[in-house]
């Protein structure tokens, strides 16, 4: 009986002493180690339990109760205790790392529209002005569309002008022109009148140097309907070259080939670069060709589904980063893609 006295009168001791240890505990680290000692598995309190075995069957359920009321009791004065730390320490916090909220931020760097895109979108828009509508084809085209349809047989030799990229898909290849659009268009809206713009991405396996890109921008303009002449063309595209260089721009149209139209031209502006003079860009030549163009080929139209004989049209391709070129006044394309950005926020 002694014994299970003196086992109640340590439970009063056990809990005393916790409490004791608790009340200068002051930070987390304190905390866990509290907890250790005096919850943890070789805690007095715990040891208790593992002794109740040796303890007369009649004051085992009090001892037991006893070392479950003073285990509650430590647990929930750790609990109390932590809630106070926790407090006292972010009151602390709050004290000494007070934020001045009157200080400046830190912009976030402000990009901008690259001067390709924003060419790009100037050009589109004077055409939507003047009525076209934009119409968006695949850059990953089928040989078909590329050239066959475009009256390029396979092995014809025009096919060297526009040395591609081909992928891993027989017979399919990253479009080298814009041209291809005309059919998907022609297709699309066969038999009504056609007025589209398309804009994109185009790819070739070319030498790169001041005005050739591998990778560039193209606008196809292509024109359906009946009675369209060259008139059409010349006073669509001089119209285009006014309202994006000014009134006094000069432009020519040179006889030009291309397998698709017929007559063919190519479109060539007075090199701004150099002021006429003879540079890198125009190839010392003084004028810089922006755009091939030419009369849809009658087998061009019967393959989009318009019978050449009633319907007549117009197309051209424009090159946006060599009219960035001219227009900003830079002297090599390939700043365009090289993604410096001292180049790019000058624009
Ligand atoms: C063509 O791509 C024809 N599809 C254009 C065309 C369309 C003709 C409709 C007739 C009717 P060309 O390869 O010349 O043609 O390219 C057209 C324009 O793209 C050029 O005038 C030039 O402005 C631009 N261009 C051509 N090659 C490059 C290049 N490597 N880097 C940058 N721009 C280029």
């Amino acid at each position: 009986m002694a014994e299970e006295e003196n086992v109640l009168a340590e439970l009063d001791g056990i809990r005393r002493a916790g409490l004791d240890a608790l009340s200068s505990v002051q930070d987390e680290a304190g905390l866990q180690a509290w907890r250790t000692t005096h919850l943890g598995r070789s805690s007095p309190v715990m040891l208790v339990f593992t002794r109740l075995g040796q303890i007369s069957k009649e004051m085992r359920p009090a001892v037991g109760q006893k070392a479950n009321q003073v285990k509650q009791a430590l647990e929930a004065a750790l609990e109390e205790r932590g809630e106070f730390v926790r407090t006292a320490s972010l009151r602390q916090k709050l004290d000494t790392e007070r934020l001045d909220i009157t200080l400046p931020g830190r912009r976030n760097p402000l990009g901008r529209i690259h001067p390709a895109s924003q060419a790009l979108a100037e050009i589109v828009h004077i055409f939507e002005e003047m009525g076209f509508q934009e119409y968006r084809s695949p850059e990953v085209e089928t040989e078909e569309f590329n050239f066959e349809l475009l009256n390029i047989p396979e092995h014809h030799p025009a096919r060297d002008m526009w040395d591609t990229f081909h992928t891993t898909v027989p017979g399919t290849v990253l479009r080298t022109h814009t041209s291809p659009g005309q059919i998907h268009a022609m297709r699309e809206m066969c038999p009504r009148p056609i007025r589209v713009i398309l804009p994109g991405m185009v790819y070739r396996y070319e030498q790169t140097n001041a005005s050739h890109e591998a990778q560039f921008n193209q606008v196809e303009l292509l024109a359906v309907g009946k009675n369209i002449t060259m008139g059409d063309m010349k006073g669509t595209i001089e119209g285009f070259a006014r309202r994006m260089f000014g009134e006094h721009v000069r432009v020519r149209m040179r006889p030009s080939y291309f397998p698709f139209t017929e007559p063919s031209g190519d479109i060539v502006m007075e090199c701004f670069v150099c002021g006429s003079k003879g540079c890198p860009v125009c190839k010392y030549s003084g004028w810089l060709e922006i755009a091939g163009c030419g009369m849809v080929h009658p087998i061009v139209l019967q393959n989009g589904g318009y019978d050449p004989t009633i319907y007549s049209g117009f197309a051209a391709g424009l090159g946006p980063e060599r009219i960035a070129l001219l227009k900003y006044q830079v002297n090599d394309i390939r700043y365009f893609f090289q993604n410096d950005i001292r180049f790019l926020e000058q624009f």
